[in-house]
């Protein structure tokens, strides 16, 4: 480093002067010799590097830190296919707006033709599913490209951006203009939709709001809560969302949605899109409010009453502010919590039931004892995960993970480590399907080797669940959905380095889930559940 302005190095001590500046805090890689610069920079400089065993779990873990911390979460991979092992879990941040940023490495580029180890343009393949994709052509333009590369992922709509630096640029000298201060763009939302939509919510009679993800990559929490409290309207969540009023708070609820959606007549939808978990956006004689952080994000396939964009913050403060006639919607608040707590009461029978073989509804109901607040889990698996959604609930925002819109099995033991590193102290839990387990499992090994403990808690019903009922219903048959039954998914963590036990019986649950989160060291908690049961939905393509 020579002066404030100007830093010189080898592309790597370049990159990573950029990265710091943004707040990228860890990098999550698997080894390769074109990205060695990066690490030689991190090593000499004391910056965190974590490694994987499949360059997914990097992007996966990347993409936790991102969607936990709201910061830049980075991976960095080796050229060619470690790039494209990555691909699954760009498009993962693309669809849930998470800012990842994957720095690749890259042939180089005086030869490129030539036929040189791992040779592939890898910016045709990310392009689709990213903010902003580059090669970068020399080192001066290092901190330059990981700005822009990092203002775009940081920018809402968040979303992942892509890199990749050619083998001479990473490891030639250079000097270039230090990396300026972030400067992330606030997107101004237009205060005429602003007015309408909060018109429409406080006229209404029974009005909901639904709010995703966005809310909290957007730090929308508590401007949610003011909005929801001034206009007094009943909250629902998913995803990230989920979280976001505490579940006794007297405006949230979860288990008598399909009650609200049905008798509602205007539904806002905050910070999530209008897609197959929101019926289309089509929700029968309802007006649709959808209230998003830019304008990219506006439906293109139905048309809402008001569809405000901007600064998620802006928009439900001006809402907390509306000084119009607002409706009174105690009776309508107080039928949903009729059958809200029906639904509860139902639940918790579920959860309590001492059946053979387990249900999964029990392993949650046993799980909720044990659960700290605080606590962060994850799902990651089919029929399984759909139970963790129903049966868990999550108290605080930020503290659920699900794989989002784009559904990608395989985001277990990437996410757990981009939680662990984000908590070190909290508790950590993945619930896992067997059949997920196969995508990630072998990053116990990383977990474990790393001193990351994590708790993971497998479904075990020796089949793809979620695919095997609907098949069998749509044909009398099912083909490629079978699993070995009863396998010892607690085996191959122990031979990983970390810990688990098998559980055939319900009431040997609590104290196992009590070893799990002692244990310090991964721990893999194989439950065997009945195959037979099915999670019951309405639409059952996945
Ligand atoms: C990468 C990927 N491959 C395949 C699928 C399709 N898929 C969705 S759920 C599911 C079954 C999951 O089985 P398991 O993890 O055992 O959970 P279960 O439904 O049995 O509880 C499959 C194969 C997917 N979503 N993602
Ligand atoms: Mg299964």
């Amino acid at each position: 480093m020579t002066s404030p302005e100007r830093i010189d190095g080898h592309g790597g001590e370049l990159a990573l002067a950029a990265l710091r500046a943004y707040g990228v805090k860890e990098m999550f890689t698997l080894s390769g010799g074109h990205v060695f610069p990066l690490y030689d920079a991190a090593h000499k400089t004391g910056f965190p590097i974590l490694d994987v065993r499949h360059e997914q779990s990097a992007v996966f873990a990347a993409e936790a830190v991102a969607k936990l911390q709201r910061r830049p979460g980075l991976a960095v991979l080796t050229a060619g296919p470690g790039v494209t092992n990555g691909i699954s879990g760009l498009t993962s941040a693309y669809f849930n707006g998470s800012p990842v940023l994957v720095i690749g490495g890259r042939a180089p580029a005086f030869r490129w033709g030539s036929g040189s180890l791992q040779e592939i343009d890898h910016l045709p393949l990310v392009a689709p599913v990213t903010k902003y994709a580059a090669t970068v052509g020399s080192g001066e333009e290092i901190p330059g490209a990981v700005a822009a590369a990092l203002t775009a992922a940081l920018t809402a709509h968040r979303g992942p951006a892509f890199l990749d630096l050619p083998l001479e640029v990473i490891f030639s000298a250079a000097d270039a203009d230090a990396p300026a201060a972030p400067d992330v763009p606030v997107v101004e939302p237009d205060p005429d939709e602003v007015a309408r939509a909060a018109q429409l919510i406080a006229s209404a009679e029974r009005p909901v709001i639904i709010a995703g993800s966005d809310v909290y990559a957007g730090d929308a929490v508590a401007a949610l809560r003011e909005a929801a409290e001034t206009l007094h309207v009943p909250v629902f969540t998913n995803g990230m969302g989920r979280g976001a009023l505490p579940p006794e708070h007297q405006l949230a609820f979860a288990k008598s949605r399909r009650t609200a959606l049905r008798s509602a007549d205007v539904i806002a939808v905050v910070g999530t899109p209008l897609d197959f978990r929101l019926s289309f956006g089509d929700f029968g004689g309802a007006q649709v409010v959808h209230i998003v952080d830019a304008p990219t994000q506006r439906a293109s396939h139905v048309t809402p009453a008001a569809a405000p964009a901007g600064d998620l913050r802006l928009i439900l403060s001006a809402l907390a502010d509306y000084e119009g006639v607002r409706e009174d919607h105690a009776e309508w608040i107080a039928s949903l919590r009729v059958a809200e707590d029906a639904a509860k009461a139902r639940d918790a029978e579920e959860m309590a039931a001492e059946t053979d073989p387990i249900r999964p509804a029990r392993v949650y109901g046993e799980l909720r004892k044990v659960l700290a607040r605080d606590a962060v889990t994850i799902g990651d698996g089919g029929d399984f995960v759909s139970y963790a959604g129903r049966y868990l609930e999550p108290a605080e925002p930020g503290t659920w993970l699900d794989p989002g819109p784009y559904g990608c099995l395989g985001t277990g033991m990437g996410y757990a480590m981009g939680a662990r590193v984000t908590y070190p102290d909290r508790q950590v839990c993945v619930l896992m399907g067997d059949g997920a387990a196969g995508f990630s499992l072998m990053d116990a090994e990383s977990l474990a080797r790393q001193g990351l403990p994590v708790v993971i808690v497998v479904g075990n019903n020796g089949i793809w669940g979620l695919e095997k009922h609907p098949m069998h219903a749509m044909y009398g048959y099912d083909v490629a959905a079978d699993l070995q039954p009863e396998l010892r998914y607690d085996g191959v963590v122990k031979a990983l380095g970390g810990a688990g036990e098998t559980v055939a019986k319900a009431s040997e649950l609590g104290p196992a889930l009590a070893r799990a989160f002692d244990a310090g060291v991964p721990y893999l908690v194989n439950v065997l559940t009945d195959p037979a049961d099915a999670y019951p939905r309405s639409s059952n393509l996945a």
